[in-house]
Order: structure tokens, then C-alpha cells, then sequence
């Protein structure tokens, strides 16, 4: 197929409640959404950077400018033969990876609605639910975040993630782990603790938590390798992996007993599916990230999670935690069972709905 057109759009909707990790609070989001067209067809992917470059070094607005003026022309015009090119298109761009990932989403559902054929299949998806786990951002006393595990755990979730900095960490999950002791419960620190502070993580041993996400530098594996040793529960890393070649010198090192796949933060379903194989391969779990994505990430999301590797819950949770109303149709649902059976339509799966886009656009421009 040849890529004869690319399209961006930055919208703008508020979260339905503010989300707060160690790095800041987020209160709307302002998503980038790129649209591929081909011979007829149209194929959908979402950027799922943040708006301020805290997560990672990319934002919104690096995003706009990479996809625009680098990533989109250098996809524009090709003919291609399989979504796994684009990468390959795109490999002159150093860094900027949710950028390219963007676009080369965008470029997956293209080819699923070629094929006729739901995006899941055509990754190689093999599970036919998901499972589903939530990420509860801090809140500023223990009785509003009890409040909020207890409504998660009503709605069937599998896993409670509860993000953690510190001073709101050891004295916190004790609390929660008074109320709930038996549920399956994970800790994310994005990275806001050095090794300085190994004598608290290993307090957090007490909690028998599934694991905790990032807690050292979002750059380092180093650290994180002396870190595990002398924790019993299973680091996961998140910020510190962006590749194929990450994942396989953090399970050499043992920095890590997990990894947590983002499609942004790895560029894509190419190399997402590369960690997915590797860390099949060796047994090592992986699960689905999250970045509070619109429905068009959301199901990329869903997809994704489709593949054999991943058996922890992922961050994919129901659209109504976050909109009022998605920007596809029907919403992200989730079971009581918590989980999300997988897609049966083609391509995402979803109907994309282009008047509530329209009525959420900031900017639009037309890759050259
Ligand atoms: O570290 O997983 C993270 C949100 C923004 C940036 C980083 C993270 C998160 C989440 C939210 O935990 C996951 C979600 O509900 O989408
Ligand atoms: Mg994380």
C-alpha cells in the first residue's frame, strides 16, 4: 500500500479527575491523533505523550513538530509492504520515539482494515480477554485513596496499582494493606527514589505488593540492578526500557523481574512485540502500560495485550475512568470479571467517532 495521506490533529478534553504521579498532577489532557489514508481506507493512531516533557523527554508539542515535520514525511508517498517498514522509514530519528510510534500505529489499523482482519490477529494476538488492572493516582489524604481502591476493587479490577513518592509511601500502603490484605496490589514510584533510599524499599517488602514499578532514575539500569538483589519483591521496569536491546541488558543485569510495554515509549507494535517475544522466551512477564490514552490508544492498547506474553493485569481500564465520553464508539468497557474480551470488528475494532473529534480540535495540519 502506498501512504497518500497523513493528517494530524491535536484535541483537547478534561480528565474526568485529576490524575497525580510523583512527577506532577494532570488535569486535561491534549492528545495528538494521526490519520493515515490509503486506497480508500483510513487508519487511526494516537500519540500518547504527555503535555509537559516529565515522563519522558518528549511532550505534545516536540510530538507535533517530529510527526509533521520528520516522521510523517519520511512515511508519506511510500509504498510499503508491511507496517513493520515504517520503522524502518523512520530510523533515521534519534529518540522521539512516541512520535514515530504514532504514526506507525496509525499505520497498523491501516493495514488490518486492508486485510480485513482485526488488529489483534494481525499482531499475532493469541488471549481472547484481557486482563485489566487500574493505576490510581495520589490523592492527598490515605481516606480518599481507601475511597477509590474500594471502588476499583467493587468494579472487578484485577490489580490496584497506587502511585507512591516520597512521604506518601511506607505509612500509606500499610494503611491501604490494613483494609484490603488479600488483593493483589502494586506500587509505581516514576522513578522518584535513588539507591539512597534502599532501607524504605525494602520496607516495602511487608506488603507482599506484586511489584514495584520504577523507582530509580527513568534513564538508569545500573542502579536498579543493585537495587533488586536485596529486595524481595520484583522490580518492574517502565521509564528505563525503550527497546528490544533495553529489556535484554536489564534481564541480563537483573535490574528487574518485569517489564511494562508502552507502545509510545517503545515506538511501536514492531518493537513492542520484539520485548513481548523476548521476554516470552525467558518466561519473564510483561503487561500493558498506560499513558491515560483517548479510546484510539486505548484499543491499540487492547490489542497489543492480546499477545501471549502478557499475563500480568495491564494499566487498560474502562474509557468512563477518564471521559465522560471517548472519542470512540462503543467506550473501552470492562467485564465484572475485569477483563476486556478482545475485539471482533476490524481493524481497531471501534468506530471512530469524527464528530466528537471535530468538536474536541485544537490544531490540524496536513503532513507535506
Ligand atoms: O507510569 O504508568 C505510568 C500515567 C501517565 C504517565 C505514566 C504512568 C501513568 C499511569 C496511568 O500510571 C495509567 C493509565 O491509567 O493510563
Ligand atoms: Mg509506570
Amino acid at each position: 500500500m502506498k501512504i497518500e495521506r497523513i493528517e494530524l490533529r491535536e484535541i483537547h478534553l478534561p480528565l474526568v479527575r485529576p490524575f497525580e504521579t510523583s512527577f506532577g498532577r494532570t488535569f486535561d489532557r491534549n492528545i495528538i491523533l494521526v490519520k493515515v489514508y490509503s486506497d480508500g481506507l483510513i487508519g487511526w493512531g494516537e500519540c500518547t505523550v504527555g503535555e509537559n516533557p516529565f515522563y519522558n523527554h518528549e511532550s505534545t508539542g516536540s510530538c507535533w513538530q517530529v510527526i509533521r515535520d520528520f516522521a510523517g514525511p519520511m512515511v508519506l508517498g511510500k509504498e510499503i509492504e508491511t507496517p513493520e517498514q515504517v520503522p524502518q522509514l523512520t530510523r533515521q530519528i534519534r529518540g522521539n520515539k512516541m512520535a514515530r510510534a504514532a504514526v506507525e500505529c496509525a499505520v497498523w489499523d491501516l493495514e488490518a482494515r486492508r486485510q480485513h482482519k482485526p488488529l489483534w490477529q494481525l499482531l499475532g494476538g493469541t488471549q481472547e480477554v484481557i486482563n485489566c488492572g487500574v493505576s490510581l493516582g495520589l490523592e492527598d489524604s490515605d481516606a480518599a485513596m481507601l475511597e477509590k481502591v474500594e471502588t476499583e476493587v467493587s468494579a472487578g479490577y484485577q490489580r490496584i496499582k497506587i502511585k507512591i513518592k516520597p512521604g506518601r509511601d511506607y505509612e500509606m500502603i500499610k494503611a491501604l494493606r490494613k483494609e484490603y490484605p488479600n488483593i493483589v496490589m502494586s506500587v509505581d514510584a516514576n522513578s522518584a527514589y535513588t539507591l539512597a533510599d534502599t532501607e524504605l524499599l525494602k520496607k516495602l517488602d511487608e506488603f507482599n505488593l506484586l511489584m514495584i514499578e520504577q523507582p530509580l532514575s527513568y534513564d538508569d539500569i545500573i542502579d536498579h540492578a543493585a537495587l533488586q538483589p536485596q529486595l524481595k519483591t520484583d522490580i518492574c521496569l517502565d521509564e528505563s526500557i525503550l527497546s528490544v536491546d533495553d529489556a535484554r541488558k536489564a534481564l541480563q543485569l537483573k535490574a528487574c523481574r518485569i517489564i511494562n510495554v508502552k507502545l509510545g515509549r517503545v515506538s511501536g507494535h514492531t518493537e513492542a512485540r520484539k520485548i513481548q517475544a523476548y521476554c516470552h522466551e525467558r518466561n519473564i512477564p510483561v503487561w500493558c502500560g498506560g499513558m491515560l490514552e483517548a479510546g484510539i490508544g486505548r484499543a491499540h492498547n487492547i490489542h497489543m495485550s492480546t499477545l501471549p506474553g502478557f499475563t500480568l493485569p495491564g494499566d487498560v481500564s474502562a474509557s468512563k475512568r477518564y471521559w465522560t465520553e471517548d472519542i470512540i464508539i462503543p467506550p473501552v468497557e470492562v467485564t465484572p470479571q475485569g477483563t476486556i474480551p478482545r475485539p471482533t470488528g476490524v481493524g481497531l475494532g471501534y468506530e471512530v467517532n469524527e464528530k466528537r473529534i471535530d468538536a474536541l480540535t485544537v490544531r490540524t495540519e496536513v503532513v507535506k
